[in-house]
């Protein structure tokens, strides 16, 4: 039973909410429960697409520094495979997946967004990898995904200086997508998740797969892939459903199970 993350169903779309006060700092039995939620998020049937969530005041502001503060070396060396983990365990959900950050997103708060697909924000919003202000560096992802994300100058200015974003900049470098108030930025997540119930769900989950695993190799290697996502979508009821409907209905009628 988590304590820290709740996952929630309505109508085909579920809400991983973050829920500890007063910042929703990750310590490391949140980091786990995180981890589990969403390994449980991605094999729900009944769950079409994925909205994270830490409600209307603060996303998280990053690893629970007063736990971390304790830790030696050593006991960091065996816990660091843990940290990347739960972000790795996000990031793996085969479904479409959105943030929707309000207040604070920083260090792992600001990696826990950058493992999902988009990012909604608050005009409130302020996003950062502040952790070189404590002597070390984000270690749950965020010099590899903010920098594939918005390119390596701007990944480093942001964790050289650890530096706040503010919303409006995060916008512009495409750290994130969209901008709302605060209180509308969860039901335009919601909304955006909710496109994908009744898709097609192996097609969505290639789609994502091929993206993102074509990332991480030769434009070749990332062109087989796509071909074996692509060619494997021919065995799969889905495409028979869709194929079909657009041949005796035309286009953007197709029922998918
Ligand atoms: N960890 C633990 N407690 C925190 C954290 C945190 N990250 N952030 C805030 N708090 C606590 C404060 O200590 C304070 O507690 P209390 O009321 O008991 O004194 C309470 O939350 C409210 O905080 P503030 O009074 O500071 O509130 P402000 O509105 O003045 O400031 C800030 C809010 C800007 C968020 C400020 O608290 C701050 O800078 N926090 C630290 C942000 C930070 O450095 N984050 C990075 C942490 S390191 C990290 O994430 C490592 C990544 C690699 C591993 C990832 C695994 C998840």
């Amino acid at each position: 039973m988590s304590e820290f993350v709740r996952l929630e169903v309505k109508d085909g779309v579920g809400t991983i909410w973050l829920e500890r006060p007063k910042m929703n700092a990750l310590n490391a039995q949140m980091q786990g429960e995180l981890g589990e939620i969403a390994r449980e998020a991605d094999a729900r049937d009944d769950i079409a697409a994925v909205v994270v969530y830490g409600g209307e005041r603060v996303f998280a502001a990053g690893a629970d520094v007063k736990e971390m503060a304790t830790l030696t070396y050593a006991e960091m060396v065996s816990r660091a495979h843990g940290i990347q983990a739960f972000t790795r365990e996000l990031a793996a959900i085969g479904k479409p997946t959105i943030s929707a950050i309000t207040g604070f997103a920083l260090g792992g708060g600001c990696e826990v967004a950058l493992a999902t697909d988009v990012r909604f924000a608050a005009d409130n919003a302020k996003l950062g990898q502040p952790e070189i202000l404590l002597g070390i560096i984000p270690g749950a992802g965020g010099t590899q995904r903010l920098s594939r994300l918005i390119g390596p100058a701007k990944a480093k200015d942001i964790i050289f200086t650890g530096r706040f974003v503010n919303a409006e900049e995060a916008l512009a470098i495409g750290l994130v997508d969209q901008l709302h108030p605060a209180d509308e930025v969860y039901a335009k997540a919601v909304e955006w998740a909710s496109q994908f119930v009744g898709g097609p769900a192996l097609a969505l989950r290639a789609a994502k797969g091929a993206v993102d695993r074509g990332l991480e190799v030769d434009l070749q290697t990332g062109l087989e892939i796509e071909r074996a996502e692509f060619t494997g979508l021919f065995a799969t009821d889905d495409r028979t459903a869709g194929m079909t409907s657009f041949v005796e209905n035309g286009p953007g009628k197709a029922t998918f199970t």
